[in-house]
């Protein structure tokens, strides 16, 4: 059922950031009550998130909580909703059951606009934001919504919509348990979030509730097994297909790249089951995403990758080849992801504040020639280890800058696999200065030809705001250079 929820339900709002906001405005005029909870929000019906006495008080008149994404279920408030049987949501599940129906646009469907779901440990912003470019291309009326940043549940109760573009997190998936998305992604599975998750198995767990109930593709990454065995471990609605994307060529039933070509061999049609599996359909070329590539280089495999599982989205829901090319051709990536913010002395300065664990540093160190990466790296480990990364990527660094309150975690990994590479650890006192420090240090170490990579592998809470703020930070101190 859509657009209900039981008569005087009484709620409680876990969190009042961006997703608890969103929810309470959600629930205005159709809750009994709403009582938020917030360690830190001033305007909080409750301001204490770590008390389980005062939490067991809150639960004890509710009849649903509704957690936001920064919740972990060890929260002393969810503990004592589970103790108590009352079921927690995400914003996700509250915003799939009031889904409102649409308003016919060019594609004449009714009913609730279809949701096209990614999820993985990285790529997902990039992806959906690439998926949005392409439905726009097609003419769709769509958004592009969840942990890139607007809310789900604003987007699913606007009529006008034909069709949402939804990044889903780890954390927002956890809690969400009767969505049955048109098609949905999971990019990748790396070791992230785990001091949230409790262990990579329950991280995996929770991303693979992406799939539950697809209605009619859930696609997968051969180059990633996890991924393709989220979705042989899901319960979808029947006839939904799996469709693998490649950076090779691809097999009947997937996209994939042949010679310079994006090809898709799942959605094409045929006249027979015979022509469609000897036939394909081409969907543009690596050249439609050379603007997205370090100057010079051919697009990195990556930024492949996330057009392939965008692309396939796009075909799940009928998205003609050409919108495919014309959206990737359009598409722009978002601030802090890869962007050369200046070129100095013939030194190339790139802000990646967006890598924030070793899978998505590792991407980005990959795109380089060999010795040729000052790295500034640094930051929130949530428990991951490094050691991976830097013997994979030994071979791109001229010389490592470490920020964060905790440098050891990589420092150690330097230490274990690259011990010839020169460290400067940025001293953590004053966080006011530490990125001006940091980049004063990459200055000196960096060559003609050099890149000062910004590509923290870790979250940057420890002394930013967020990763967008520690990029302009980054941005800052290299225009005053
Ligand atoms: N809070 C507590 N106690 C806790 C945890 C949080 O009181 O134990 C409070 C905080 O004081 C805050 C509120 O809860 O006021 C909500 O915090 P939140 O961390 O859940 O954040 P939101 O503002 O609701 O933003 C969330 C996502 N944040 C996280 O997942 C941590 C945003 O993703 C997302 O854009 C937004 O919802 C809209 O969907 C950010 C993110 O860092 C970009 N995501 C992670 C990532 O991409 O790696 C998953």
């Amino acid at each position: 059922m859509t657009g209900a929820l039981p008569d005087g339900v009484r709620v409680v709002v876990a969190g009042l950031g961006v997703t608890g906001r969103a929810v309470v405005a959600a629930l205005h005029g159709r809750a009994g009550s709403v009582v938020t909870v917030d360690g830190r929000a001033d305007d909080a019906d409750v301001r204490a998130a770590d008390d389980a006495a005062v939490a067991e008080h809150v639960v004890a008149g509710a009849d649903l909580v509704v957690a936001s994404p920064g919740w972990p279920p060890s929260s002393p408030l969810l503990v004592a909703a589970r103790a108590a049987g009352v079921p927690v949501w995400s914003e996700i599940e509250l915003a799939w059951r009031l889904r409102v129906e649409r308003v016919p646009g060019p594609d004449g469907r009714r009913g609730p606009a279809p949701w096209l779901a990614v999820t993985g440990t990285n790529g997902k912003t990039t992806t959906v934001e690439m998926l949005a470019s392409i439905l726009a291309a097609a003419g769709l009326r769509m958004a592009a919504v969840g942990n890139v940043g607007t809310p789900v549940v604003e987007a699913a109760q606007d009529p006008t919509l034909d069709v949402l573009a939804v990044e889903l997190s780890s954390f927002q998936l956890h809690h969400t348990l009767t969505t049955s998305f048109e098609a949905a992604a999971v990019l990748n599975v790396a070791a992230d979030h785990l001091d949230w998750h409790g262990s990579l198995e329950a991280y995996a767990a929770d991303k693979g509730r992406v799939y539950a109930r697809a209605q009619l593709a859930c696609v997968y990454n051969t180059a990633d097994p996890r991924t393709e065995q989220l979705v042989r471990d899901a319960d979808v609605t029947e006839g939904a297909r799996a469709v693998g994307f490649t950076l090779g060529a691809p097999g009947p039933g997937q996209l994939g790249v042949v010679e310079d070509v994006l090809v898709d061999r799942a959605f094409h049609t045929g006249s027979s089951v015979r022509d469609r599996q000897r036939t394909a359909a081409e969907l543009g070329t690596l050249a439609d995403l050379a603007h997205l590539a370090p100057a010079g280089a051919p697009a990195p495999a990556h930024v492949v990758a996330n057009a392939l599982a965008a692309a396939a989205l796009a075909r799940a829901h009928g998205v003609p080849a050409a919108a495919v090319r014309d959206g990737l051709r359009a598409f722009r990536p978002g601030a802090h992801r890869i962007a050369r913010v200046r070129e100095l002395d013939g030194v190339a300065w790139v802000d990646d504040s967006k890598a924030t664990n070793a899978h998505a540093a590792a991407a980005s160190l990959g795109a380089y020639g060999a010795g040729t990466v000052v790295w500034v790296a640094g930051g929130l480990a949530k428990g991951a280890s490094f050691d991976a990364l830097v013997a994979g990527r030994a071979d791109r660094l001229r010389a490592a800058v470490l920020i964060g309150v905790d440098p050891e975690p990589i420092r150690g990994a330097l230490a274990r696999h690259a011990p010839e590479v020169p460290v400067v650890v940025v001293d953590p006192g004053d966080t006011g200065s530490v990125m001006r420090r940091a980049v004063a240090a990459a200055r000196d170490l960096a060559e003609p030809g050099d890149t000062v990579l910004l590509a923290p592998a870790g979250a940057s809470m420890d002394q930013f705001a967020s990763y967008a703020q520690r990029g302009e930070a980054f941005a800052t101190a290299v225009a005053e250079l």
